[in-house]
Order: structure tokens, then sequence, then C-alpha cells
């Protein structure tokens, strides 16, 4: 399949939004989803909708097949050890809260530092952030290099015997930046500090290996990779899964249950309380099998490219100014910007006016923002299904938003 014929694979990219054909240039909020993902989810409802790991009926083992069989595509796909290791979360953000809950809370203590950056989304800060102040362990943040990067000699300055946790994004959403996330866990790792890695930007685009990176958790999101909204992963080494209290109490996650005390499953399901997300898993399954099936390298070269192509012709802008770094290899597909005398949110409206979907505001990202020293920026983040063209058409509508604005001012 070449690109062009991926982006078929998308039954919303084949439409018109406000008289134009939509520019999809959003998926580092969310990925549009290809017809195999929304038809295995359908397909579920059709044809075995039924709870998992409870009746012996034939419609509930193929659910639980297809729910177990994708848990072991997630494994796969990110070279897992084994699926214990595979606790299937509602994304992202519920992921790296039980991390901080349920183990951070749990075994740090005072005076224990916590070392993030100041890059990370609100979903990789707060709940450090909350952790510690309940538990008296400090917050620290690592340096920024000036190009929005992470050096290592920032990471060892900043990390020492009192570190016990470390949090990174691997990629940011905000400057695209791909820190050395391997490294930092040989840095965390050598001074006995636990390291979580957000891979919610990372997983639809970059080739992940958890353990040749050495993490000893990651948090992923199954919307952002072609894979439907409510669905996520939290990846943890087994021994560290297995010290987690559970993080949600009640049915499926119990192995045996008296009045006054209860035992838990084995991992993963002792941290799956409750009816999981089947369908969710399903389809996230499925997304694994079509991004595999067109290659994670061949969508990151794609992506090189398109961002590389975004750099030229953004930067040939008048009053532009493109946040992160400039080194393709530094740099995932998406680019962060703002125009001279216009207003993230009235590009972001004006170019919708010409079926151009990009993201305007703080990303989640306040901290960052402060760091940058703006309130907001506009960004247009790239995936499998985009062209060159879908480029053209962003700089043609920050041309025009651009012309208006210096009319209206004058
Ligand atoms: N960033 C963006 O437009 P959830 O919402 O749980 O699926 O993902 C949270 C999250 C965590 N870490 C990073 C690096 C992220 O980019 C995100 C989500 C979206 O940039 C929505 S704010």
């Amino acid at each position: 399949m070449n690109f062009r014929e991926i982006k078929e694979e998308f039954p919303i990219l084949n439409q018109h939004v406000n008289g134009y054909p939509i520019v999809y240039l959003d998926s580092s909020a969310t990925s549009q989803k290809p017809r195999v993902v929304i038809e295995a989810i359908d397909s579920y409802y059709n044809n075995f909708n039924s709870n998992v790991h409870r009746g012996v009926h034939t419609l509930g083992t193929r659910a639980t097949d297809a729910y177990e069989g994708a848990r072991e595509k997630v494994k796969n796909f990110i070279n897992a050890k084994e699926t214990a290791e595979i606790v299937f979360t509602r994304g992202t953000t519920t992921s790296l809260n039980m991390i901080a809950q349920c183990y951070v809370m749990e075994f740090l203590k005072e005076g224990d530092e916590i070392l993030i950056t100041q890059m990370e989304h609100h979903s990789n800060l707060i709940p450090w952030q909350q952790a510690a102040k309940k538990i008296g362990a400090v917050l620290k943040y690592i340096p920024l290099s000036p190009n929005g990067t992470v050096d290592l000699i920032d990471v060892k300055k900043s990390i020492n015997s009192k570190t016990k946790f470390v949090a990174i994004t691997h990629v940011s959403n905000v400057l695209g930046t791909i820190n050395p996330v391997k490294e930092i866990a040989k840095v965390a790792h050598q001074h006995g500090a636990v390291i979580c890695v957000d891979a919610a930007q990372s997983a639809p685009h970059l080739k992940l290996d958890v353990q040749d990176l050495d993490c000893d958790f990651m948090a992923i999101s199954g919307h952002k990779m072609a894979g439907p909204t409510g669905i996520g992963i939290l990846y943890g080494k087994k021994d560290l899964l297995n010290k987690m209290t559970p993080y949600e109490f009640g049915g499926e996650m119990i192995d045996f249950v008296d009045l006054y005390d209860s035992t838990w499953k084995e991992l993963p399901w002792k941290l799956e309380g409750g009816t999981p997300i089947i369908a969710g898993a399903i389809g996230l399954g499925a997304a694994i099998d079509f991004l595999e099936q067109i290659g994670l390298d061949t969508i990151r070269l794609h992506e090189e490219k398109l961002v590389n192509y975004a750099f030229q012709q953004l930067s040939a802008i008048e009053g532009i100014s493109i946040y992160g770094p400039k080194q393709p290899e530094q740099r995932s597909g998406l680019i962060t910007f703002n125009v001279n005398d216009v207003h993230p949110h009235d590009l972001a409206t004006i170019l919708d006016s010409d079926g151009i979907a990009i993201r305007a505001g703080h990303h989640c990202c306040q901290p960052l923002m402060k760091w940058l020293n703006v309130s907001a920026t506009a960004r247009a983040s790239f995936y499998l299904y985009n062209s060159e063209e879908d480029i053209d058409s962003l700089v043609k509508g920050i041309k025009k938003a651009k012309a208006y604005f210096e009319t209206v001012l004058t």
C-alpha cells in the first residue's frame, strides 16, 4: 500500500468540511481510525458481544479470546516479556494515575525525590505533583536545553541517591522532541530509581521495545494510534506490577472473597477491576495489526519527510516562530508555531473555514508554555494519512490568515 492508498482506508477523510476536502492535521490530539478498526468493533457488537472471563457459553469464549488476543498483540507490539505485564486501562492519563496512586504513593516516602521535566503533558505532571504533596516527596525538574531537548548531562546533574522515581515523556506533544529515554533509564537505574515513560505520542509513530528501553513503566493511549477512544495500556515490569495495590476493587479482579478479607487474581487481571473495555481492546488489536502491516519504520520515515517539508515551508513565512528542535532525528511528526499578530485560536478558526483542522491552545502543557514564554501556540500534527499537499494547504491557509490580520490591523 502506498500512502495515498493508506488514506483511502480512513473513511472519515473522504469528506468535505466547510466546502473543502478535509485536511486533518490534529492526530496528536486523536488519530483517525481505519476501516478495519471500525469493522472489528462493529463485528464484536454484531456477532459476539458478551462479557469476558465469565460464561462458558460460545459468545463469551469468543469475546474472551478476542480480548486476550488483543493483549497478546500489545505485548508483541511493545516487545514486553509476557502478557502479565500488559494492563488495559482507559488511556495514558489513567495509566499514569494508577502508577501514582498504586506505586508512588505506596512505596515512596517523605524526602524521596521525583524527577520530571517541564515539557510534560499535565497527565504526566499532576499525578506526581499530587503524589509528592501527599507523601511529602520532593518534585524536581530536569532543566530543558534552549532548543527544547533534554541533555543527559542535565539528567545526571539532577539525579541523586534520593531520586526514587523518574517520569518523562518519550515524545513531547508540543515540541515534538524525542527524548533519549533509553539513556535516561540507564542513569535512573544506576541510582536505583524507577523510570516511567509517557509513550502517548511515541507509540503511534515509533517502533517501541520496552526491553531495549529498559523502562519500568510505560503509558499508552489507543486513540492516538489508530485505535478507538477509551482504551489504553499500562505496561509495567512484572515485579513492580505485582507489588502494586489494585487500583479498583470489585468484580473481575478477585480470587476469593470472604466477609472480612479478599484475595486478588494474578496479573494482569488484578489491575483490571470491573467489566473491561472489551470492544476498545479488540479495536486496538485491529489497529496494531494495521500499523504493523504498514510497518512502524515506514510510518516514521514518511512522517520525517513531512515534518522536514513542513519546516522548510513554514520557515519561509515571515513572522513565524517554530518551537522545538530542528534536527529531524530529534523530533517526531508535528510542528508547533506562532504567527506574529495572529492569535493561535484565530488562526485555527480561519484554517477550519478552509477545512483544515489544527489544534490551538496550551495543549495541556501550561508549565511548558511558561518556559516558551507564550500563552498558547498553534500545532499541526501528522500521521500516516497525511501528504505534502496537506502541508501546502496549511501554508496557504496561514498566509491567508496573516494577510487578513495585517489588513485589519493597518
Ligand atoms: N495529548 C494533545 O492534543 P489521554 O488523554 O489520556 O489519551 O492522553 C494524555 C496525554 C499524555 N501524554 C501526552 C504526551 C499527551 O500528548 C497526551 C494527550 C493530546 O496533545 C490531548 S491534550
